[in-house]
């Protein structure tokens, strides 16, 4: 009898356990305003600010501008919320030269638009950060642009 109630309370202690792993676990491991994607946490602005602003932002909340590490993160931050406009910085410039992934890594494998990088614009002004425009294909949307526009912005967490 003694032992068919500690097996009752050993059940209670395991469900509860299982039941906090999973609120723990689900979307709202991400910060408010924050979403989860794809087992990380993003945050997409509504405000514009220049690059370089914009990554501040993302460092004063302990991330980084977004680095695309592979073609399903490409495929899974395109057109958030069926956004056909969204225009946002992404973690990538060529101010020191080649284009580099804040985090330092190289970039292995670019989602250019058609004709970009062309380091030029209408406003002939030197174009160093990439920012992603959904407006263009899904694995053909990035655009080399002057670094002092403003823009959306997309930070990812670091960890
Ligand atoms: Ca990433
Ligand atoms: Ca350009």
């Amino acid at each position: 009898m003694k032992s068919l109630f500690l097996l009752l309370i050993l059940g209670i202690v395991l469900y509860e356990a299982a039941a906090n792993k999973c609120s723990s676990t689900d979307s709202s491991g991400c910060p408010t305003d924050w979403r989860e994607i794809g087992g990380r946490c993003y945050f997409l602005s509504s405000e514009m600010k220049t690059w370089v602003e914009s990554r501040n932002y993302c460092r004063r909340q302990g991330a980084d501008l977004v680095v695309i590490n592979s073609i399903e993160e490409q495929r899974a931050l395109y057109r958030l919320d069926g956004d056909h406009e969204l225009l946002f910085w992404i973690g990538l410039d060529g101010r020191d030269g080649d284009f580099k992934w804040v985090d330092g890594s190289a970039l292995t494998r670019p989602f250019w638009q058609e004709g970009q990088p062309d380091d030029a614009g209408p406003n002939t002004k030197v174009e160093d950060c990439v920012e992603m425009y959904h407006h263009n294909p899904v694995y053909a949307n990035w655009n080399d642009a002057p670094c002092e526009s403003t823009r959306r912005w997309m930070c990812e967490e670091t960890k």
